[in-house]
């Protein structure tokens, strides 16, 4: 068995998750922040026969987008410790996907 974690924009993850549960996968969707944009994603919990991880990475492709985002994380500093936001393009996604061996899955 595997462990699928998948990092996912918040906008994708509704058709994505109701995809995989159509498809009958079982998913747990965790709230999750990015360190980098400091912005809100989800993080997808997906445990899958190891045969069907295949199945469930064109699942998440069909469903996840890239997207470019403006945001104004870098600032210039200016004479007299004056901070100005400049804006920074960021291309974030489609998805950023782990896949780990599951040593024991229990259910009781
Ligand atoms: P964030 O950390 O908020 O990163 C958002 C986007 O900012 C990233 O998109 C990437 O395009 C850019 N970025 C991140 N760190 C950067 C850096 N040090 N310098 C320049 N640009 C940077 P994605 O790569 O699609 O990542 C989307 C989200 O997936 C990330 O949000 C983070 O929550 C997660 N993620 C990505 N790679 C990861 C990793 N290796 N380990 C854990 N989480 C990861």
């Amino acid at each position: 068995m595997k462990l699928i974690i998948a990092i996912v924009q918040d906008q994708d993850s509704p058709s994505l998750v109701q995809d995989l549960t159509e498809k009958e996968f079982r998913v747990t969707k965790l709230a999750s922040t990015g360190g980098f944009l400091k912005a809100g994603n989800t993080t997808l919990l997906i445990g899958v026969e190891d045969d069907k991880v295949n199945d469930v990475i064109s699942v998440i492709e069909e469903n996840c987008k890239t997207r470019e985002i403006t945001t104004s994380l870098l600032t210039v500093t200016m004479p007299g410790d004056t901070y100005i936001p400049y804006p920074l393009e960021v291309k974030v996604g489609g998805a950023t996907v782990f896949v780990l061996d599951v040593e024991k899955h229990v259910r009781v």
